[in-house]
């Protein structure tokens, strides 16, 4: 992890007071779920109100780092004499956005929502203090370029910028940049409209002296937004021309950390599904945003072995081979690294940012995902039965913008299948036992149970067999453009 070398600014970053992601309710709940451990050695999760911390790197140097922004919080290391500490700060260590600070942290107050209701924490009580879910933060990346149209018609290129705080009629949002396709600005420059990937849309006004914090060719540079009128990120999106027409989309996947795995509590678990551990995935990719339909393989395999055919169905009755042979061809193709998702890169882009069974919360419904509905999960209602694959895109994709990460076909994934590697495996960026008999597909089908749809669930197949259940996803690495 890079340390970050702090320009001698004050870097203003807007103080939240919730963090959205794109789907959730904006109003209700709010921040994000934290682990707090405790100096005493209790522990106490919750969701945090989003405060921010200080901290002066050196003299003179102060960040504030919103809470959204950590991976980690560290106070008081015993290799930090505290006594080196002034009264109401601590030394600490800080993770945020893919760096790491180390310094001295101003001591502030945290309230968090527990099940015990409100409690509030001061930071000299807290030894660590962990997001429970993955952060989605933009984050530099090779091919990541942001246009930022000044008012005087000048532009800025760059590489990473802080999240908006925009409040809405229904309370306050903080969307990161990295999901906002565009942001215009008024001509007041207090009002703007912004415009997410997976269509979202917030209209709302900016906090008095609001400002953006953006990485350019030329260092640090913060904006008032008065002084913006359009920030556009056409880079999140990857199309791939496959000829005659055809194209396939696949987005932008953050890096970052996340729980992988089900809670031994969760209904319809498997052993194998366990234990819960954090998994990081250092490097963003592209990954499709639907599954590869009866079009795109016609386009590049010039088959279509489908059973329900569709052009804008999923290709199904493909073996992990096919798949694998359909990534190299279009690697070809396209000149880019082509490639079935890892195990992990699977689940961190379905449950963006979640960390229920479903990225739907804790069940899921007929108006969300295409699986067996004759069957229930949890609390859920019975609904329509499709009994067949439907054209991709039909749902509400979940706050990353996929479609049909549950359900409609199962998807391929790169790994070869351990009932135990979870106990065992490397926590960044894991790629499966180095040999097995059988390969992994996830998120269930048309034809399964809902239990069998859940993020943690996990599926496997001999590599050279195929049924009208299996289906894939391709991954595009980020800035492999040979
Ligand atoms: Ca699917």
């Amino acid at each position: 992890m890079a340390e970050w070398r702090v320009a001698p600014v004050v870097m203003i970053v807007l103080l939240l007071s919730g963090v959205v992601l794109a789907d959730a309710p904006v109003a209700s709940g709010g921040g994000r779920a934290m682990r707090f451990d405790m100096a005493d050695g209790t522990v106490i999760t919750g969701r945090c109100d989003g405060e921010a911390i200080a901290i002066r790197v050196a003299q003179g140097d102060v960040l504030t780092v919103p809470i959204v922004e950590l991976t980690g919080l560290t106070v008081g290391g015993s290799d930090v004499p505290e006594a080196k500490a002034k009264p109401g700060e601590r030394q600490g260590t800080v993770r945020a956005g893919g760096m790491t600070l180390v310094g001295t942290i101003t001591v502030k107050q945290f309230q968090i929502t527990s099940l015990y209701g409100h409690i509030s924490a001061n930071l000299s009580q807290v030894r660590r203090i962990r997001p429970v879910a993955l952060h989605v933060v933009a984050q530099a990346d090779p091919v990541d370029m942001w246009v930022v149209t000044l008012r005087d018609k000048s532009r800025l290129k760059c590489t990473a910028a802080s999240p908006l705080r925009v409040q809405t009629p229904y309370g306050a949002v903080v969307v990161p940049l990295v999901q906002i396709q565009q942001a215009r600005f008024s001509a007041t420059g207090k009002s703007v409209r912004i415009v997410c990937h997976n269509s979202d849309r917030f209209i709302g006004t900016l906090p008095p002296k609001a400002t953006i914090s953006l990485k350019t060719d030329k260092g640090q540079v913060v904006l008032a937004a008065e002084k913006i009128a359009i920030v556009n990120h056409s880079s999140v999106m990857l199309d791939l021309k496959l000829g005659k027409g055809i194209t396939m989309t696949l987005i932008r996947i953050p890096a970052g950390t996340f729980t992988m795995g089900s809670p031994v509590t969760e209904k319809g678990r498997k052993s194998n599904e366990g234990p819960q551990r954090e998994v990081t995935i250092s490097k963003p990719f592209y990954l499709g945003v639907t599954e590869v339909t009866q079009a795109h393989w016609k386009a590049i395999m010039d088959t279509d072995p489908s059973h329900c055919k569709g052009a804008n169905r999923p290709v199904e009755r493909v073996s992990w081979d096919d798949a694998v042979a359909c990534c190299k061809a279009l690697s070809k193709k396209t000149g880019r690294t082509v490639r079935l998702p890892t195990e992990a890169e699977w689940e961190y882009a379905c449950r963006a940012g979640t960390t229920t069974p479903f990225h739907t919360g804790q069940t899921i419904s007929t108006d969300q995902a295409n699986y067996n509905a004759r069957h229930t999960y949890g609390n859920g209602r019975k609904g329509v039965v499709h009994d067949k694959t439907l054209a991709v895109g039909s749902f509400k994709p979940n706050a990353f913008g996929l479609h049909d990460m549950h359900g409609n076909v199962l998807e391929w994934c790169a790994d070869w299948y351990g009932e135990k590697y979870y106990a065992q495996a490397d926590t960044c960026n894991p790629k499966g036992p180095a040999s097995g008999s059988y390969r992994i597909f996830r998120g269930g089908s048309w034809s399964n149970y809902p239990t069998t749809c859940r993020a943690a669930f996990r599926s496997w197949l001999t590599q050279n067999l195929c049924n009208d259940n299996n289906g894939f996803r391709v991954v595009v690495e980020s800035g492999s453009r040979r």
